[in-house]
């Protein structure tokens, strides 16, 4: 969800594991900084809290990856954020592994996401845009947890505590999958 922490995590995630972090949500505010009319098209989707195009993010990811084709593996971060673009990717791009569920309550995200907002000047971390933010999380990508789940690709971690509690979980969770 918004705010459970998992750009925090990845960013540790890659310091010890040495794979390459691919962020859509970064991917695409780099987009938007670019100051190309995709970019502002973008940034008002954001900013609406709602989700991009699905072609669009798979576009800059594949490139992402391609750019980092001699990787020992990928970790990509807010994604996939609906159903059809996990299949999208799987069919198209790469079998994913595993997924990991950072699981934490809307209140301790949005707390995070005010906090966060003092500063970051984001155009979604506001209280209006937060809202909508966790109401796409429920309606489309709630779904996609429930569809790896099937396939027992997902790991669950407890987001509530610390950034150090969270990760320690992390690390059992990659270690016991062989990372
Ligand atoms: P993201 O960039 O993924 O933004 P986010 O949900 O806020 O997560 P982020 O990783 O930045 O923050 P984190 O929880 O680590 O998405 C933004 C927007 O981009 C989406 O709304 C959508 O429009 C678009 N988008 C992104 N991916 C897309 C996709 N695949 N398809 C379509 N559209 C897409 O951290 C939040 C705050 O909490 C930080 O300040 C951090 O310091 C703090 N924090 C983290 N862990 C903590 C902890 N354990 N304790 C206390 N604070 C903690």
């Amino acid at each position: 969800g918004p705010g459970s922490g998992k750009g925090t995590q990845c960013e540790r995630i890659v310091k010890d594991y040495g794979l390459t972090h691919l962020s859509s949500g970064d991917l695409l505010r780099s987009e938007v900084e670019s100051g190309s009319a995709r970019g502002k098209r973008l940034k008002d989707i954001m900013e609406r809290g709602e989700l991009v195009s699905l072609d669009i993010v798979l576009e800059l990811i594949r490139d992402a990856m391609t750019n980092n084709a001699s990787s020992r593996g990928f970790l990509i971060d807010g994604f996939p954020r609906e159903l059809e673009q996990g299949v999208r990717f799987e069919k198209e791009v790469a079998p994913c592994q595993f997924v990991l569920f950072f699981d934490v309550s809307e209140a301790v995200m949005q707390q995070r996401l005010l906090k966060r907002g003092e500063t970051s000047g984001r155009v979604d971390d506001n209280e209006a845009t937060i809202k909508k933010r966790f109401h796409t999380f429920q309606e489309l990508t709630k779904p996609v947890i429930e569809h790896y789940r099937q396939q027992s690709k997902v790991v669950q971690i407890d987001a509530s505590g610390s950034v150090d509690a969270v990760f320690s979980q992390v690390k059992s969770a990659l270690e016991s999958r062989g990372l």
